[in-house]
């Protein structure tokens, strides 16, 4: 307030305030000024990187105007706010989203072109922000989205990693990692030096008697790194509301470096010291449903939910609310079990910092938490070592440890006769050496757990948390399903389209209410409709086949049947399964005659996608779809009635052309392992159908778009465990499909045969856990079927546009309005002024 402009001064401050730009000429003022002045690039120098740059920071001006008046709303306003902690922020490119958000883009578009530019490679310049590994990350980027077009009041609160996940080159089909320096210039972030906070680790725990005679415990000694936030704004899709996403990078407490150092002659060792402080942020960990227990990521986890606290309570205490409305204020979201630490660490600050009681501090804890699990895999259920955490966090140990005996003693209360299930259920494991299990901690410090898709979130209360649904009764677990923001995936990545439905139903209304898209049912015998649906399904393929092109050297022919899995590698989502469809295909086709082969459909099978740079199996798939794709593509046999390629680094910014160009896309993971999924939303929506298993959200996407939109196969998740229990007990009897495909494999038909005997003994010798060889005939034979499907034209885009229309469901819009409603009981915060619906 003491920095308030005096009233008497203010007219003169409105009269300046900048006005957003609104005609092409204004636009070119803005970037232009940013060009000349910002960069000090001049016209004889202005290469497309600096006009992309001229152009995000005039749109940055735009952002951050809106992003002021929000925040100075929702303070007033005075409301529950929600934070969204996640470690993982896979927000790709802003400047297209941004230009959409704040319906500009045909101003930007026309004043590009005015100065010698096409906007697409303006748009191309920006390098991705790929904070995060896979699913996980992109759905908190596209809850990020809803949030804002919704007006909830609501901040991400992240890591800003020096590093983001790395590059993926592909050489002699291996893939190769190389660093990401996304930094090197991003307009899209605020740095502010004047939001900072000291971080501390290490040291140990005093206990004392207080004036009052009260014992209390303080934190004290250990080492201190600086925490300093980097704002990102986030625009909503036709509204004023910009919220906010806050990074956190560390710093040295001491500043630059340590200046008595420096001066007594030590500069190394004070230099030293900076660097080791800011290799908190620097990298973001590149594992997929995958825990490692490293000690730098406990300090990133610990680092960035200490800051956050830290920052959501100083903005409480702005409010001068009694602490008991803590819950009715802040709400704060888990992105599973990642951010886990602060439920302990807010227990510590209210009850050793703001002096609450150890059980009014535990009540305003358990009701502002709650809590999402995205996965059952047991290799991705965090555990920290309990030395580990003595050392590296002494109170927050001891803080934990009291959190479990009075939870075990209610439960000794509750079930006296069921010693067992003590132990069961201990936030420690009474292993060697003892281990926090972090989603118990989780499970235990929220008032709710949600899973991500109808089966998940029954698997999870049958199965890790079974007998905390016992302890707690059904109603602490809940499901939301995922979903997907409409405008990126839509809007953005699918101009044509977007542009087409909204012809049809008057207006681009149903990017902010899904649900709309129902109306296009009424149009699927349009001729007219269907000719133009089919020719930007087609566009869209010429658009990846130009990629592929440009990228790979081979070329594909946009009419052939695209089929497509991106997604990360990994065993349980069984790429290795795609491909071993694929030698099984080739081998068939080789089989026919000439004349037999000319009635075939001819396929493209496009694989994309990470592995964990330590995960030395999903390399081997990689390696494999390379090397496979090197023989069938230049087989003169098959010709182009198949084609094999592998599109390096998939990212955000490449699925957004390779989603709208599939005819089949593939959602394959045994039943029962892929939490929810989502990019299966993201194909169905822009057209393509799916083959699929029973898993995750493929279940929920048959519901809504019907059993004959769907290519569903395989074994069921309730069969899955007997399955498996007969490959290690029974009488293993290996598909006899697959064993052909494999006896190829051996025979060095791609390349060295041992590169591939763990990926063939995996199924063949340890038991098949992933079923492919009990999967496979149906897989194939299902295939055969969609083959059948795509010589039917006509039958085909009736699949298509019906499947579209029926897809409203899956908007990440509907998904957070169900998390406001029913787990954190948030309302929105409408602008004062809200800006209109436009393209
Ligand atoms: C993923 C799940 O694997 C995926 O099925 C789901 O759609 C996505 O989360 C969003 O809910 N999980 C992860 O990426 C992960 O690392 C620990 O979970």
């Amino acid at each position: 307030v003491e920095a308030a402009i005096p009233e008497p001064q203010r007219a003169a401050w409105i009269k300046h305030t900048p006005k957003p730009f609104s005609t092409p000429e204004e636009f070119e003022k803005d970037a232009i000024r940013h060009i000349e002045t910002t960069l000090a690039r001049s016209m004889y120098n202005c290469d497309e990187l600096a006009a992309y740059s001229g152009t995000a920071l005039a749109f940055r001006d735009r952002l951050i105007m809106s992003w002021n008046q929000t925040q100075q709303q929702h303070t007033f306003a005075d409301q529950k706010r929600v934070y969204y902690l996640s470690l993982e922020f896979l927000m790709g490119r802003a400047l297209d989203n941004a230009m959409l958000n704040v319906g500009q883009k045909d101003v930007a578009a026309k004043g590009l072109a005015d100065l010698g530019f096409r906007i697409e490679d303006i748009i191309n310049q920006e390098h991705d922000a790929a904070l995060g590994n896979g699913g996980l990350g992109r759905l908190a980027a596209c809850f990020l989205d809803s949030l804002a077009s919704l007006d909830f009041p609501a901040w991400g609160y992240g890591l800003r990693y020096r590093y983001g996940i790395f590059k993926q080159e592909i050489i002699d089909g291996y893939q190769v990692e190389v660093p990401d320096y996304w930094l090197d210039f991003n307009p899209w972030e605020f740095p502010r030096h004047d939001v900072a906070v000291d971080i501390q680790f290490y040291g140990h725990v005093n206990r004392y008697q207080n004036d009052e005679g009260k014992t209390v415990s303080q934190w004290e000694g250990g080492e201190i790194v600086r925490a300093v936030a980097y704002d990102v704004p986030v625009p909503g899709y036709g509204t004023e509301t910009t919220n906010n996403l806050r990074l956190w990078s560390s710093k040295a407490a001491s500043g630059e470096f340590d200046f008595q150092k420096f001066n007594s002659g030590e500069y190394e060792s004070s230099v030293a010291d900076q660097q080791r402080a800011e290799t908190i942020s620097a990298v973001l960990y590149p594992n997929d449903n995958l825990d490692r227990g490293k000690e730098l990521r406990l300090k990133q986890q610990y680092f960035w939910c200490a800051a956050s606290l830290h920052d959501i309570v100083r903005r409480f205490k702005k409010g001068g609310h009694a602490w008991k409305d803590f819950p009715n204020q802040v709400a704060i979201q888990l992105n599973d079990t990642h951010p886990t630490l602060a439920i302990p660490e807010l227990q510590r600050i209210l009850v050793d910092v703001e002096g609450l009681e150890w059980d009014e501090a535990w009540i305003i804890v358990h009701k502002t938490f709650s809590y999402t699990n995205h996965t059952v895999l047991p290799e991705a259920l965090e555990k920290w070592s309990v030395p580990l955490m003595q050392l590296l966090l002494p109170r927050h140990l001891q803080i934990i440890y009291d959190i479990n005996l009075q939870f075990l003693q209610f439960v000794e209360r509750t079930f006296p006769k069921e010693r067992e299930v003590l132990s069961r259920v201990s936030i420690i494991e009474e292993s060697q050496p003892k281990m926090v299990r972090m989603a118990y901690l989780a499970v235990i410090g929220s008032h709710k757990v949600n899973g991500v898709a109808e089966l998940h979130s029954d698997l999870i209360k049958t199965t890790i948390f079974q007998d905390f649904v016992k302890i707690y009764g059904p109603d602490k677990f809940t499901n939301v399903t995922n979903g997907i923001t409409p405008r990126r995936w839509l809007h953005q990545a699918n101009p044509r389209l977007s542009a087409l439905i909204a012809s049809k139903l008057g207006s681009y209304d149903f990017l902010k209410d899904l649900t709309q898209l129902n109306k296009v049912e009424n149009f699927v015998q349009d001729q007219e409709f269907r000719k133009e649906w089919r020719e930007i399904k087609l566009a869209n393929k010429a658009r990846l086949a130009k990629h592929i092109k440009d990228t790979t050297g081979l070329e594909v022919d946009p009419k052939a049947l695209f089929d497509i899995q991106v997604k990360r590698i990994h065993e349980y989502k069984r790429q290795q399964l795609n491909i071993f469809g694929v030698i099984h295909r080739w081998l068939a086709l080789k089989a026919l005659s000439p004349e037999e082969r000319k009635a075939t459909v001819p396929r493209v099978f496009i694989f994309g996608g990470k592995a964990a740079p330590g995960y030395w199996m999903a390399k081997t798939v990689i390696h494999l779809i390379n090397q496979v794709g090197k023989v069938i593509n230049a087989d003169s046999d098959v010709g182009d009635l198949l084609k094999v390629v592998f599109v390096e680094d998939y990212n955000v910014s490449k699925a957004e052309i390779i989603v709208p160009a599939s005819d089949i896309s593939e959602h394959i993971s045994t039943a029962g392992t892929e939490a929810s999924g989502t990019s299966n939303m993201k194909f169905v929506l822009n057209g393509g159908l799916i083959i699929g298993t029973c898993d995750g959200a493929n279940i929920e996407i048959t519901r809504e778009i019907g059993e004959n939109n769907i290519f569903l196969f395989g074994n069921l998740a309730e069969d899955v465990e007997e399955l498996r229990h007969g490959h290690l007990y029974g009488n293993y009897q290996l598909d006899e499909g697959l064993a052909k495909v494999f006896d190829e494999i051996r025979n060095g038909r791609f390349g060295d045969a041992q590169a591939f005997t763990a990926l063939i003994n995996a199924i063949v010798d340890h038991g098949d856990y992933y079923l492919v060889s009990d999967d496979f005939n149906s897989y194939c034979k299902t295939q055969e079927l969609i083959d059948e499907a795509y010589k039917d034209q006509e039958e085909w885009l009736t699949k298509s546009i019906t499947s579209v229309a029926r897809m409203g469901f899956f908007s990440s819009d509907r998904c957070i309005e169900e998390y406001a409603e029913t787990i954190w009981n948030l309302e929105p915060q409408k602008p004062k002024e809200s800006a209109a619906l436009d393209a």
